[in-house]
Parts: structure tokens; sequence; C-alpha cells
């Protein structure tokens, strides 16, 4: 055994899990741990770059990630203390639709669960609070001022500088082409060598499925588009004068986020049914029909940010039928632990599920509630 965890995948989940599993070497546990990645940390094929991801706490999917959400937004300030970085900004989450449409039902019942603070807004409210909205009459505004975003690509590289410090080894550049397990190890064969471990953690995203063929995993990759644009009046989006929002109407989800560093704003549709692609080969130019598709809504909700679009990017979702997790050791291979397909909306976990990682990979359990995510439930 030339290791005792290896990590497949180094974006969002991977870097935490490493992260997570070198915090054990400050206890003198002197835990051997190898980090593989194929192309190099926060590359533009998979779904962790980019500068920000939203973090908002009445979480519309489901009441039950709630507390896990909590918990990573704990460990995204301790991240920073460890960093010395700045990775999670509050500017408060505004979620819009129909009283009746899934965002605001979801994010009101969460909500109300666990009795997050919050406030409903009439569209009235919500346009003289933020004057960049223009909503319809009978839209409302649940507005959650815990919500805001983390900056993605720079947390990645936090919880890789911080676990290569700890002496975590990290290759970049070299795939894996087989994990396999036998009944004391797992064997990682990659481009250039093989490594064994006592177990190995697969965070590999669309890639998960082709690297794990034989547990027949019913996930999909989606391409989804993301925009920046120069708005027309910029002071109206500034971090301060204006949140994160989601708005569900006729054409989906739309989300944003208000103007920092020197990005555009941030635009993008959250359509959990984006077109069906191979990792390996689609096309990652966007066209006037996919800008189209986001822009049409973001004009009429958002007319103030009329303006060029100065950047355009794809990135991939990992979808699961339910559009849940799978953080899972896998059935009847227990050695072999499945992270990352997070159905496009996992990036803000990170912290808290690199530590489930870690402790499922060291210790077999972990303090985390993961049952809504087994594998389990596709059988
Ligand atoms: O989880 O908030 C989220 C999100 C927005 C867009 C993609 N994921």
């Amino acid at each position: 055994v030339t290791h005792d965890v290896i990590v497949v995948g180094l974006g969002a989940m991977g870097s935490a899990a490493l992260y997570h599993l070198t915090r054990q070497n400050l206890a003198r546990q002197n835990i051997r741990v190898l980090g593989l990645e194929r192309f190099e940390p926060g590359h533009e094929r998979g779904s962790s770059h980019g500068r920000t991801r939203i973090i908002r706490h009445g979480y519309f999917e489901h009441p039950s990630y709630v507390p896990l959400v909590r918990r990573a937004a704990a460990m995204w300030r301790e991240l920073e203390q460890q960093s010395g970085q700045s990775l999670m900004t509050v500017t408060g989450i505004a979620e819009i639709g129909n009283p009746d449409s899934e965002l605001i039902k979801g994010t009101l019942a969460a909500s109300r669960e666990h009795e997050l603070p919050h406030e409903i807004l009439t569209a009235r409210e919500l346009m003289k609070l933020y004057p960049a909205f223009r909503i319809p009459e009978d839209f409302v505004a649940v507005l959650q001022p815990d919500g805001g975003f983390v900056q993605a690509e720079a947390g990645i590289r936090a919880h890789l500088r911080l676990a290569a410090a700890a002496g975590a080894e990290i290759h970049t550049g070299e795939r894996v082409v087989a994990i396999e397990q036998f009944s004391t190890n797992v064997r990682v064969t990659t481009e250039r060598g093989t490594f064994e471990a006592g177990s190995v953690i697969v965070s590999a995203g669309a890639w998960t499925k082709s690297l794990l063929p034989g547990l027949n995993l019913p996930l999909q990759a989606t391409r989804q588009v993301l925009l920046w644009v120069k708005p027309a009046q910029p002071d109206l989006f500034r971090v301060g004068w204006f949140p994160v929002f989601m708005i569900e109407s006729e054409d989906g989800i739309h989300y944003g986020f208000p103007l920092h560093a020197e990005d555009g704003l941030k635009i993008a549709k959250h359509h959990h049914a984006g077109e069906i692609v191979d990792p390996d080969s689609y096309d990652r130019t966007v066209s006037p029909a996919d800008e189209a598709s986001i822009m049409k809504p973001i004009h009429r909700f958002l007319p103030a940010s009329a303006g060029p679009i100065v950047s355009a990017r794809t990135c991939l979702y990992t979808m699961a039928p339910d559009e849940d997790f799978v953080i899972d050791r896998a059935p009847g291979q227990e050695r072999i632990i499945v992270a990352s397909p997070c159905s496009g909306h996992g990036f803000k976990f990170a912290p808290a599920i690199g530590q489930a990682l870690a402790e499922l990979a060291l210790r077999g359990k972990t303090s985390f509630d993961l049952s809504r995510f087994r594998i389990g439930r596709f059988t």
C-alpha cells in the first residue's frame, strides 16, 4: 500500500476532502494522502471553475439540506481563518417568484422548518429596496440575510495549498484509467503509474460514471451556460446595493450575483434539464441561442443590467435523476467512496462534504447525516 487514502478529482469536493484528510496529520496521525487531478485545479471542462457560487440557507430543494449548509457556512469562515483569505461574502439573497412557485414554496418551507431569519416582500417592496428589479405585481420575494456567495476557485486553491503544506502529495495532469477494489486495498491505475491505498474517494464529477462503470450510476452530465454582462447602470448592482438572487418565471429559474471584483454581472439559468453531453467532447462555445435563453428574462426582470456580454462560459452539472447528491461508499466495494455528483447545487457544501468524506475514508462512518445521498436509492 503506497497511501492511506487517494482522492481522484481535485475540484470542489476533492480539494476539500484532501484538506480534511491532512488535518489528521496536525494530530501526528501521519496519514499518507494522494490527490490525483486529470487536468489542472480550476480547469474549465468540469463543474468547479469560475470565481463565485451561491450560498443560501432556505434550501428550496429540501429542508434537510439546511443543517449541512449551516455547517458549511461556518466551515467557510474557518477556512478563511486558516488561509488568511476572504472566501465568503454575505450579501443576503432574494428568492423571487409567484407564491405558488417551487422556489418560493420550497424556500419558505425550509426557512420555517429551521426557523431561519427571513422576510416576505411584495414585488413593490422589493423594487423599493433594490431598484434594479422590475417584478410582476403577483410575484413575491423571500429575503434571507445569510445568503451570499463563496469564492469557488480561491476556495479550491486554499484547500489544496493547506493540504499540500500538511503533507498531501498532489499529482496534476495525471488521468486515472482504472479503480479496482481488492480485499485489503484499492488499486488506482493512472496513465503514469499504479498506487495502492486503504480507500479511494472518487470526486470526479461528470467523470464518476465512466471511472466506476460497475456501479451503473444513473448520472447524466448536462451542459450549462454562464454569462457576465457590463450593466448600463452598474451602481444599482454593487455589493451592498444588490443581493444574490434567484427568480422563477415561466422561463425557468435564473440567478445572479452583485457586481464585485472586476467581473461583470454574473447571470445564468439554473436549468437542471440542460442539454445532456459527453464530458469528454461537448461544445464549450456559447451560441446566440444560449445567450438569448439567459438574457431575455434578465432584461425583463433587471432592465438596468442591459449592456454588452463581456464573458460567456460553459460548465457541467452531474445530474442524479432525483436532483440530489450522491455521497456514499460503493455497495459491496466499501473501500471506494463516491462523492461529487451534486446535481448542480453542491459547491457551497464543499467544506462540510470534504470533512464527511475524510471521516468516511478514515473511520468508515461520519457524524454528518448523508442518508439522503445513498447509492442504494437508485435500486
Ligand atoms: O446551488 O444555488 C445553487 C446554484 C445556482 C446555480 C447553480 N447552482
